[in-house]
C-alpha cells in the first residue's frame, strides 16, 4: 500500500509547492510526446490502418491491433450522473482562519494558516451531460477536502435549501423534472407539466423553487455563486462536546446573475459558459475564492427558531445566527483530464473525517446510501472507484477489504480478518481516544419512539419560509420570480397544474399568486393568510447586493468597423484600457482583421458583459451587409440594453444607439476611449441596471 496512496501524499509534501496544485496526480499522467503508439498492454504497433488479406482484402479476425482499439473505444462511455450530470471541476486549497479545535477535532480546521487541496465540482441538476449550462436550475456544489484524515465531502448546492424533506422522495422530485418520458423533451427545464404537478402537490418544494425562480437559478458563472451544505450537520471536538451546524460558502467575486432571456439566448450562442468562464478565469490566474462560514448552534436549538433545523427545506436567517468565518479555499488549477479527474470525481455526504458528524436529518441519512450506490453503478459495480486518482484519499488506506474489480492495491497482509492475532492485531480500530479515530457525537440519542412512515410535525409548514424569502427580496427580484413563474406555467399544458400552482403560491403571498395568474388567464384569488408575515432577512437576494468586489475576467464587446482605421485603432486603444483593468475584450468587426477577434455574424450581446462602440462606426448600424444577419450590429446594442448591461459609446458611436437615452442609467457616451474604459469598468461592478427592466404596475 505504501507505493499507492501514501506515496503520492509524500510526493505531494516534497513538492514545496501549495496544497492547491494538483501533483499529488502526477504519478498517473501520460503524456505522448516523442514515443511510439502501443497497445493497452505496451507492445508498439501501427493502428493507423487494419490488417487486411490483400490491399482490397476483407479485414482480418486476427488483428487484434484493431479489435483492441474498438473495444477500447466502444468503452469509453460512463453512465452519467443521474443527477448533476452537466458539471465543470477545478483543484484548489482550503485555508484555516484560526485553530478551531473547541468546536470541531477536524484536524484541517486545526491551525490557523493549515492549507488542505480541495477538488469542487459545479454542476446543474436537471440536464443531461450535453445540456446548456444556463439551464435555470439549482446548481451542485460539491466539495472535496483532501485532509490529512482522510477525504471529507460536503456535497451542497448554491441554493441553501431542498425541495424535499425525505430520500424516498427523491427519484419522484427527480422523474418529475426530467424530460417527460414519452418524447425526452424538455431537456434541462421544469417548464413542463410533471414538474410542476408534483411541486403543486409536494408543498416542500415551494421554497427551493422560489429560490430557482429568482437570480440563484440563473448565476452568471460559477464564480458568482454562493455555496450551502444545505444539512445541519454536526462539529464534534476532542472532548465529545457538539455543536449543529450549517455550512456557507460565499463567494468573493460578488453575486451576479443573468437575466432569462438573456440566459436562454447564450444557451445557443455558448452552450458552454460557465465551464469556459471557470476555466478561463484559473487559466488566466485569476483564482475565484470562497470564505468558509458557519452558523454555530447548540443541540439545544433544534427547534428553537420556530422550526426544524433536521428540515433541509429551511434555512437559519442570520439574525437568528450569525454566520462565523472559519476559513477559505482558492480555486486554483484547472483539470489535466475531464473525464479522469472531473467525471471521475465521486462524492459521498459519507466521506467524513473525525470532529464532523452527521445529524437525524432524513434527506442527509437517506443520501448517505444513495452516492455510494451510484458511484458503485458508475463504476460498473466496484468499489475500487474510491481508488481512482481524483478519489483516492491522500492518506494510507487500511482496512480489510479485499480484491474486486480494478483493485490496484497489492495488499501483502494475508490476515485479512478483525480479530487477529497473527498480524499482531492490525489494522487496528481507532476511535476517539485511540488513533485519532472518527467518533459519533456522544451527545446523540435516538428517542424511545415506535417505528413509522410519516412526516414530523415539526417539518409540516411549507410557506412561512418562502414568505420571508418572497418579502426580502427587491421588487426586480420579486419581478424576476413573477416572469419566471410565468414563463414556465405558460409553458405547460394543464390548466389544473396551473391552478394547483397558484394555490400553492397563494398560501405564501396573495400577490404573488395573482401577477402570475394575471399573465395565465386565470382568476384572481382572495387572500389565504394563514402563513402571511411581514418579516424580512438579508443575504438572500441576487440583485441589489451593491456593488460587486471584482469584475476580473468580464467580458467586454467593442463594436467597431473594418472600413474605418480610425474605429479600428480606438477599438484597440479602448480594448487595452481595459485589458489593464482585468478585463476580457474583444473587438467585434465585418470580418477577423488584425486585433478584430469576433464578427457580426458570429457576436451577440449574450457573450458580453458588456457593450461599448467606437467612434467612426456609422456606417455599421445603417447599411446592411451580406457579411451578417440584417440588423445584427443594431440589434447587439439594443439586446445589451435591454439585458441590463453596462453600454457606452465613444463619439459618433452613439449613433447605434437610437433607442437609449443618453442620461439612463449604465449608458455612457462619451469623447475618449480611455474615459469609456473607466466608465464601463465602473458600470460593470453594478453588473445589472435593473431600472431598465419593466416592473408590473
Ligand atoms: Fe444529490 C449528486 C447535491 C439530495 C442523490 N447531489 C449530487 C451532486 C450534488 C448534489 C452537488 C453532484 C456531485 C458531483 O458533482 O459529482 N443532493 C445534493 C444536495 C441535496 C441532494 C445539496 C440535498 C440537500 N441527492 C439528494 C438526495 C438523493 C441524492 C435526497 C437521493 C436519495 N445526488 C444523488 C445521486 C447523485 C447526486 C443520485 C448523482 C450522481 C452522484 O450522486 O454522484 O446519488
Amino acid at each position: 500500500m505504501d507505493g499507492g496512496a501514501s506515496g503520492i501524499a509524500k510526493r505531494a509534501e516534497g513538492s514545496g509547492k501549495l496544497p492547491g496544485d494538483d501533483s499529488f496526480l502526477d504519478g498517473f499522467v501520460v503524456d505522448d510526446k516523442d514515443v511510439y503508439t502501443t497497445t493497452d498492454f505496451g507492445t508498439p504497433v501501427n493502428d493507423r490502418t487494419s490488417l487486411k488479406a490483400g490491399k482490397r482484402g476483407p479485414t482480418l479476425l486476427e488483428d487484434f491491433v484493431y479489435r483492441t482499439k474498438l473495444l477500447r473505444f466502444d468503452r469509453e462511455r460512463i453512465p452519467e450522473r443521474v443527477v448533476h450530470a452537466r458539471g465543470a471541476g477545478a483543484h484548489g486549497y482550503f485555508e484555516s482562519y484560526a485553530d478551531w479545535s473547541n468546536v470541531t477535532a477536524a484536524s484541517f480546521l486545526g491551525k490557523a494558516g493549515k492549507q488542505t487541496p480541495v477538488f469542487l465540482r459545479f454542476s446543474t441538476v436537471a440536464g443531461s451531460r450535453g445540456s446548456p449550462d444556463l439551464a435555470r436550475d439549482v446548481h451542485g456544489f460539491a466539495l472535496r477536502f483532501y485532509t490529512d484524515q482522510g477525504n471529507y465531502d460536503i456535497v451542497g448546492n448554491n441554493i441553501p435549501v431542498f425541495f424535499i424533506q425525505d430520500a424516498m422522495q427523491f427519484p419522484d422530485l427527480v422523474h418529475s423534472v426530467k424530460p417527460q418520458p414519452d418524447r425526452e423533451i424538455p431537456q434541462a427545464a421544469t417548464a413542463h407539466d410533471t414538474a410542476w404537478d408534483f411541486f403543486s402537490q409536494t408543498p416542500s418544494t415551494l421554497h427551493t423553487l422560489l429560490w430557482a425562480l429568482s437570480g440563484h437559478g440563473i448565476p452568471r458563472s460559477f464564480r458568482h455563486m454562493d455555496g450551502f451544505g444545505v444539512h445541519t450537520f454536526r462539529f464534534v471536538n476532542d472532548e465529545g462536546k457538539s455543536k449543529l451546524i450549517k455550512y456557507h460558502f460565499t463567494n468573493k467575486q460578488g453575486t451576479a446573475s443573468l437575466v432569462w432571456p438573456e440566459a436562454q439566448a447564450l444557451n445557443g450562442k455558448n452552450a458552454d459558459s460557465h465551464r469556459e468562464d471557470l476555466w478561463n478565469a484559473i487559466a488566466a490566474g485569476n483564482f475565484p475564492e470562497w470564505e468558509v462560514g458557519v452558523q454555530i448552534m447548540d443541540e439545544e436549538d433544534v427547534t428553537r427558531f420556530g422550526f426544524d433545523l433536521l428540515d433541509p427545506t429551511k434555512f437559519v436567517p442570520v439574525e437568528y445566527v450569525p454566520i462565523t468565518p472559519i476559513g477559505k479555499f482558492v480555486l486554483n488549477r484547472n483539470v489535466r483530464n475531464y473525464f479522469a479527474e472531473t467525471e471521475q470525481s465521486m462524492f459521498c455526504p459519507g466521506h467524513v473525517v473525525r470532529g464532523i458528524d452527521f445529524t437525524d436529518d432524513p434527506l442527509l441519512q437517506g443520501r448517505l446510501f444513495s452516492y455510494v450506490d451510484t458511484h458503485l453503478h458508475r463504476n460498473l459495480g466496484s468499489p475500487n472507484f474510491e481508488q481512482i486518482p481524483i478519489n483516492r484519499p491522500h492518506v494510507p488506506v487500511h482496512n480489510n477489504a479485499r480484491d474486486g474489480a480494478g483493485q490496484h492495491m497489492i495488499h501483502t497482509n494475508i490476515y485479512a480478518y478483525s480479530e487477529n492475532t497473527l498480524n499482531g492485531g492490525a489494522p487496528f480500530a481507532a476511535n476517539q481516544t485511540r488513533g485519532n479515530g472518527f467518533f459519533t457525537a456522544p451527545a446523540r440519542r435516538v428517542l424511545d419512539a415506535a417505528y413509522l412512515r410519516e412526516v414530523s410535525p415539526t417539518f409540516m409548514d411549507y410557506w412561512t419560509q418562502p414568505r420571508l424569502f418572497w418579502n426580502s427580496l427587491p421588487k426586480e427580484e420579486q419581478q424576476m420570480v413573477v416572469n419566471a413563474a410565468r414563463f414556465e406555467l405558460s409553458n405547460i399544458q394543464s390548466t389544473k397544474v396551473r391552478q394547483n400552482v397558484l394555490a400553492q403560491f397563494n398560501r405564501i403571498s396573495n400577490e404573488l399568486a395573482n401577477r402570475v395568474a394575471v399573465a395565465l388567464g386565470l382568476p384572481q384569488l382572495g387572500p389565504d393568510p394563514k402563513y402571511y408575515h411581514n418579516n424580512k432577512t438579508v443575504g438572500v437576494s441576487t440583485f441589489g447586493r451593491g456593488p460587486l468586489p471584482s469584475i476580473i475576467g468580464f467580458k467586454v464587446g467593442i463594436m467597431a468597423t473594418t472600413k474605418d482605421s480610425q474605429s479600428l485603432s480606438q477599438a484597440k486603444q479602448i480594448s487595452d484600457a481595459l485589458t489593464a483593468k482585468g478585463l476580457k475584450p474583444t473587438v467585434i468587426a465585418e470580418t477577423l482583421f488584425d486585433g478584430v477577434g469576433a464578427t457580426y455574424s458570429g457576436a451577440d450581446a449574450v457573450l458580453f458583459d458588456a457593450v461599448v462602440v467606437a467612434d467612426n462606426t456609422k456606417e455599421v448600424f445603417t447599411k446592411g451587409s451580406s457579411l451578417y444577419p440584417t440588423g445584427r450590429p443594431a440589434q447587439i446594442l439594443r439586446d445589451a440594453f435591454n439585458y441590463g448591461k453596462p453600454v457606452g459609446a465613444v463619439g459618433d458611436g452613439k449613433s447605434g444607439f437610437d433607442s437609449v437615452k443618453p442620461d439612463q442609467s449604465g449608458v455612457y457616451f462619451t469623447n475618449s476611449a480611455d474615459d469609456l474604459a473607466n466608465k464601463i469598468a465602473e458600470g460593470l461592478k453594478t453588473f445589472k441596471f435593473t431600472d431598465r427592466f419593466p416592473l408590473d404596475e
